[in-house]
């Protein structure tokens, strides 16, 4: 069983294998999932689920079966969501990931999080495998609603066949978008280094991407404040918050000398 794992706090020094596949690497690709945005204070979506959601069973709640059953609660819980974004900002983490994207000439990040806050950070080439929650569409149609007038009906509908609108995330047994997985799929499966971020690797087929990374030859870490279900397949656990420890590896992998 291949457990490398560092704690920050207590090791203070990261590995030099590490750093030196950091510094090495021309091209990264990061995954990120919601433990990158909890310390912009963005819920998880298991908390989100408080209040009246909280007798609500996230796997259920977030599908298209919840909403054909209950338009007006899934939306609302969406609207909720939103609504605590409005006064978010990114942290140190997505700010370091920005970062790595000026670092590698050949940089992708494909997140699982609708939040946008890696867009608000500045990065670039990002891949939103699980959509956005600030987007609207048409549940029928699939299509873009952009302009929803607050007071219409609750959910608001299609303005063309006057469906439902839905929030333009992937919802639980929903495909993947086709574009954004296949590029994450290809661009995992070429690079040389592939840094897992606040993601607990439940979900699929999310978690399948660094163990594509890692059965291509690249170089896999995690960084989390708690072991996950990919620890004993990749090549290093950094212990830690990543608003903490991303800030330190940017700047260690852009340092002269850092021994
Ligand atoms: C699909 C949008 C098929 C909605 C989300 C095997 C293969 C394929 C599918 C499956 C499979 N096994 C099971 C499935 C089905 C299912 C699935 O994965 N179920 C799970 C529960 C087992 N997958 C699907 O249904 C996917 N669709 O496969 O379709 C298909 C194909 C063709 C045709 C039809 C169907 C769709 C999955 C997408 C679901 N949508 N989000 C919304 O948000 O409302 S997933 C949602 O969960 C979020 O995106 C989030 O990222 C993710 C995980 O939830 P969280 O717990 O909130 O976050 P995370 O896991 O990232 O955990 C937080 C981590 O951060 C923790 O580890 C914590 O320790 C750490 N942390 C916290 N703070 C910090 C930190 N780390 C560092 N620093 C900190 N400060």
């Amino acid at each position: 069983m291949n457990l490398k794992i560092i704690d920050i706090e207590r090791d203070k020094d990261f590995p030099e294998e590490t750093i030196t596949r950091l510094r090495e690497a021309k091209s990264c690709v990061v995954l990120t999932g919601a433990g990158v945005s909890a310390e912009s204070g963005v819920p998880t979506f298991r908390d989100a689920l408080t209040g009246t959601w909280s007798n609500f069973n996230v796997e259920e709640f977030a599908t298209p079966e919840a909403f054909r059953k209950n338009p007006k609660k899934v939306w609302e819980w969406y609207e909720y969501r939103r609504n605590l974004l409005k006064d978010i900002n990114p942290n140190e983490g997505h700010y370091a990931i920005a970062e790595l994207e000026k670092i590698y000439s050949d940089f992708w990040l494909v997140t699982q999080n609708i939040d946008g806050l890696h867009h608000k950070a500045g990065n670039k080439n990002v891949l939103e495998i699980h959509g956005n929650i600030c987007r609207n569409k048409c549940f029928e149609e699939n299509t873009i609603v952009d302009n929803i007038s607050v007071g219409e009906e609750i959910p608001p509908r299609c303005p063309d066949c006057g469906s439902y609108v839905r929030p333009d995330v992937v919802w639980f047994h929903e495909p993947l978008p086709k574009y954004e997985m296949e590029k994450a799929i290809e661009v995992s499966s070429q690079c040389d280094i592939f840094i897992v971020a606040g993601t607990s690797a439940i979900v699929y087929p999310a978690a399948e991407l660094p163990i594509i990374a890692k059965n291509a030859g690249a170089y896999v870490m995690e960084i989390n404040i708690e072991e996950t279900l990919i620890s004993t397949q990749i090549d290093m656990t950094i212990l830690g918050k990543t608003g903490i420890v991303l800030p330190k590896l940017t700047e260690l992998i852009m340092a002269k000398e850092w021994k």
